[in-house]
């Protein structure tokens, strides 16, 4: 057989921009800066079934972007359109993911980029990440929401393009991700769960599902699902949330910038925005590590948490298809690992010894 028969059908994805070009807001003239984000897995669940969630449920994993989060997503337009109004610098206030996708877009860009993080409070892989592509990074004494009220004014004195969720190509890049959940499906699911931090993400694949609707290329819309964390949950409580606090460090912010979009997407699907608490969080990070063989960071958990919570509520019915987003992935956050794992056995370097263990294990 030929070499070039071999070939899988994916090997020339272009990044998002490339693919769909026609739903964004992109010339002939547009630089595009890509890292070939985007046709991101849209895993199967199996053995969740078999533990008695009687869901078609799919995974689709943005963990498996170049820089381990759907960021990426927004961030090739973000910084396209930087680079295409000339300029030098890009800036944001992050809890982790976006200072990544920044930092990596704009090392490819040639251009500088400038991240505001919450000092203490950002997963070990996001700060490693932000400081090997060379962004120039502080760590702010205080939260998300303080950096990012910062940020918003240092735009307005400087000529440094903001690349947080405000900006508009963030979620018009971040929207291709339901375009994916379509292609890969055939059709639309019946519920679409995703975390909720900034809210800007839920926002874009609302927008993204109503765009192929209107374009023929699906017949139905998903009831949007979003998920907070319990001690960051602003848009639950009806109010800004002064010091938000959950193990899901991602989703650590008490003031979404998208707060009014995100609900506009919960109240037109007909859906829902609800809190899980961290130890639902955790249970369910482990369960899709340990059952399905996911590894995603805590806070993209949070949907399956959600999705769990719902189906014990009798919200979601057997056999209702469900996609959740998996939005970053677990080497991002080595750390909490080992909150939900024990220490590994230690033994001696003698075969006995390795025998009589490895007897107990196989029973
Ligand atoms: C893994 O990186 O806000 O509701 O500054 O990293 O669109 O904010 C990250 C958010 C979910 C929430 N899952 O998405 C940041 C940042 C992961 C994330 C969210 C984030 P939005």
């Amino acid at each position: 057989m030929a070499a070039k028969e071999h070939m899988a059908s994916n090997v020339l994805w272009r990044g998002i921009i490339e693919e769909y070009r026609q739903f964004l807001p992109v010339a002939g003239e547009t630089p595009v800066v890509t890292l070939q984000e985007g046709n991101t897995p849209l895993i199967k669940a199996v053995n969740l079934k078999k533990k008695g969630l009687d869901l078609e449920l799919y995974f689709k994993f943005d963990g498996a972007n170049p820089t381990g989060s759907f960021k990426d997503r927004g961030m090739t337009l973000a910084l396209s359109k930087a680079v295409e109004a000339g300029s030098k610098a890009v800036i944001c206030a992050s809890t982790g993911n976006t200072s990544a996708a920044a930092a990596a877009y704009a090392a490819k860009a040639g251009i500088k980029a400038i991240v505001l993080i919450p000092q203490g409070k950002i997963a070990l892989g996001k700060l490693a990440q932000a400081l090997i592509h060379g962004s120039y990074v502080l760590q702010i004494e205080g939260n998300f929401d303080e950096a990012l009220t910062i940020v918003k004014l240092l735009v307005e004195k400087y000529k440094i393009t903001l690349v947080n969720s405000i900006n508009p190509f963030r979620l018009e890049g971040q929207k291709t991700a339901a375009f994916e959940v379509c292609d890969q499906l055939g059709f639309a699911p019946k519920y679409h769960a995703l975390p909720v931090g900034n809210a800007g993400n839920i926002t874009a694949y609302w927008r993204g599902y109503k765009e192929y609707h209107a374009n023929g290329n699906i017949s139905s819309l998903p009831v949007m699902l979003g998920f907070q964390a319990a001690g960051a949950a602003p848009i639950v409580k009806g109010h800004p949330i002064e010091r938000p606090e959950t193990i899901a460090t991602a989703i650590r912010i008490g003031n979404p910038a998208s707060w009014k979009a995100a609900v506009a997407a919960r109240d037109e699907s007909g859906g829902r925005i609800e809190a899980v608490t961290d130890s639902e969080i955790l249970n369910a990070y482990s369960l899709i590590a340990s059952t399905e063989g996911i590894f995603c960071e805590p806070a993209s958990a949070t949907s399956l948490a959600g999705v769990i919570k719902l189906y014990k509520e009798g919200y979601l019915k057997s056999g209702a298809s469900v996609v959740c987003t998996l939005t970053g992935h677990g080497l991002k956050d080595p750390d909490t690992v080992f909150r939900v794992t024990n220490e590994p056995a230690k033994v001696q370097a003698d075969i006995t010894a390795v025998e009589r263990i490895l007897e107990g294990i196989l029973g």
